[in-house]
């Protein structure tokens, strides 16, 4: 993924002249989100490469999301040779380790090229830093003196690399219990699913179990609607309380983090005796203060599903208790008038009605939420993509691209009108994918701090958190080719949808709603439990 400049014309020419397919994008911060989007839906480091100077600070949004979800990227900032830094030149900054506090590795590679075999032993710990380390962002600075244009193609190689294995690793809940040497007879064991990071462990289903995964874990729930449980339970005072039954004695973590804040609480709340995460790192987030105790699937022999003296018989009662709540929670959330026109009916007629290879990207704020309390059950067909890292709205549309630069399946994108109007760079693309479809959601604006509970205490200056704006995206979908349909009933939707999934070339359906409907619909779903 190039920016341009001049300064890493050296770095674009080998580039070009080396197997890798080349994209050019002009804002080094969505450049970056696309990179960012690219390696999430392949898996595999994807290149960036700008010029000297702000350019680089420019890069910074999607590198801290790429530390924290643990994506591969390679980022190549050209630099000023040493004497040139603070001697009042123009795009020179201080690069050297500028991304210190969120990156994986960091190199810098000599101001002299005479003796290149520098450069090759640092390209070697490059790769073995791809192959061993958690997957992230990886820094290389390369300062360059002028002449810039003086190509030679010696030297340039194509050497295929050994990529980062995403082989699933199986392991059962039994097998961990017989490793740890511990009696899980008659014990509560919850297993969680996190966002997808790059060890794709999969704990494998079993009956005395109950199993949730976060929609950007990709793996499925055993039971529906946990999230949107959750959370109406902690819209109430003391909800929380009432599902005491639901705490685990063993919780088993995959993953890194949760969209789930319901998830969040109810575990803080209710601690597991006991938290396992499996990984093969060491590095772990303790998000429900729960003090993890890490494991190694690779340590882990695996045993006799059926031999019941090591697998020890759980609490079935427990399991009962996950199906009834969830299950009764789920008639009562039904039954609210889905047929209704606001965001959160709007998104559940989406995500019901993608077609089945299609990927889906959510902006963060509440579409994220609303896709994460209706679609937390089988997501086996649809893959979901959210920028939690660090959760900005600052690059939602450009990691969509990305995913659409890199597949020939349609990319949906649910996004808010504050992060789509952001991340208008996104579509400043010669080459925009054609199979990207946008559902903005325009409530014009930031919808959620009138949501959420604490800002309606901010008096008039919650204005300059909900950011209101008059804003529409017609004229934008014309100055950049898409297709464009506003609705602002249930029935234009509808209609725009049909068009949105039919179109042939990128699209967006805007859809307008107002804050009234949306909150109106929103407190009674926080009140499904009564
Ligand atoms: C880069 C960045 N700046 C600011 C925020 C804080 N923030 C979170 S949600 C939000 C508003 C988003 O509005 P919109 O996209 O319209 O979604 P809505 O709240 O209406 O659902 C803001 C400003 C953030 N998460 N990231
Ligand atoms: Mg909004």
């Amino acid at each position: 993924m190039i920016s341009p400049g001049s300064r890493n014309a050296p770095v674009i020419y080998a580039l070009d002249h080396s197997d890798k397919q080349c994209h050019s994008i002009i804002d080094e911060r969505s450049a970056a989100f696309v990179a960012l989007g690219i390696a999430k839906a392949t898996r595999e480091p994807v290149i960036i490469s700008c010029t000297s100077g702000t350019a680089a600070l420019n890069y910074y949004p999607a590198i801290a999301e790429a530390y924290y979800a643990r994506v591969p990227l390679i980022i190549l900032t050209a630099d000023r040779p040493p004497e040139q830094i603070d001697a009042w030149d123009g795009q020179a900054i201080r690069q050297k380790g500028v991304y210190a506090n969120h990156i994986r590795a960091e190199f810098q590679t000599p101001d002299t090229y005479e003796d290149t075999s520098v450069f090759r032993d640092m390209a070697t710990r490059v790769q073995k830093c791809l192959d061993s380390e958690i997957s992230g962002p990886i820094h290389i600075n390369i300062p360059i003196r002028e002449p810039f244009y003086r190509f030679t193609e010696e030297g340039l190689t194509n050497e295929t690399k050994r990529l980062k294995d995403f082989t699933q690793k199986n392991i059962s809940v039994a097998s961990i219990a017989a490793h740890l040497k511990e009696d899980f007879t008659l014990k509560k064991v919850l297993v969680f699913n996190g966002m997808e990071s790059d060890e794709n462990i999969v704990v494998g289903s079993d009956d005395g179990t109950i199993m949730l995964s976060d929609i950007t874990s990709n793996q499925t729930s055993d039971v529906h609607y946990w999230d949107a449980m959750l959370f109406s339970a902690l819209s109430k005072t003391n909800g929380l309380d009432f599902l005491s039954v639901l705490r685990p004695d063993v919780l088993i973590t995959t993953g890194t983090t949760t969209i789930s804040k319901g998830l969040k609480r109810f575990l803080q709340h209710h601690k597991p005796k006991k938290h396992i995460h499996l990984t093969k790192y060491f590095e772990v987030g303790d998000m429900f203060s729960s003090n993890p105790q890490l494991l190694n699937p690779e340590d882990v022999r695996p045993v006799d599903e059926a031999d019941a003296d090591i697998d020890g018989e759980r609490d079935g009662a427990y399991v009962n208790a996950w199906l009834n709540m969830t299950q009764e929670f789920k008639s009562r959330f039904s039954a609210l008038d889905w047929s209704k026109y606001n965001e959160f009916t709007v998104t559940n007629y989406v995500v019901n009605n993608l077609p089945k290879k299609a990927s889906l990207h959510i902006s963060n704020s509440m579409p994220v939420r609303y896709v994460s309390f209706l679609l937390n059950s089988d997501v086996s067909n649809n893959i979901v993509y959210a920028n939690r890292g660090t959760s900005g709205i600052d690059g939602s549309t450009s990691t969509a691209v990305g995913n659409a630069l890199v597949t020939k399946q349609d990319v949906y994108l649910i996004t808010g009108d504050v992060a789509f109007f952001y991340d208008i760079n996104a579509l400043f693309n010669a080459r925009l994918p054609q199979n990207l479809k946008i559902i903005l959601l325009n409530n014009h604006s930031g919808g959620i701090f009138e949501m959420i509970s604490g800002p309606d205490k901010m008096g008039d200056s919650m204005e300059y958190q909900t950011t209101p704006h008059a804003y529409e995206a017609d004229k934008l979908a014309e100055h950049f080719g898409l297709g464009y349909f506003k609705a602002d009933t249930i029935g234009k939707f509808a209609q725009g949808y049909d068009m949105l999934s039919g179109s042939e070339g990128a699209f967006i359906l805007e859809v307008q709603t107002s804050k009234e409907s949306n909150r109106a619909f929103f407190e009674q779903f926080k009140n499904t439990l009564g």
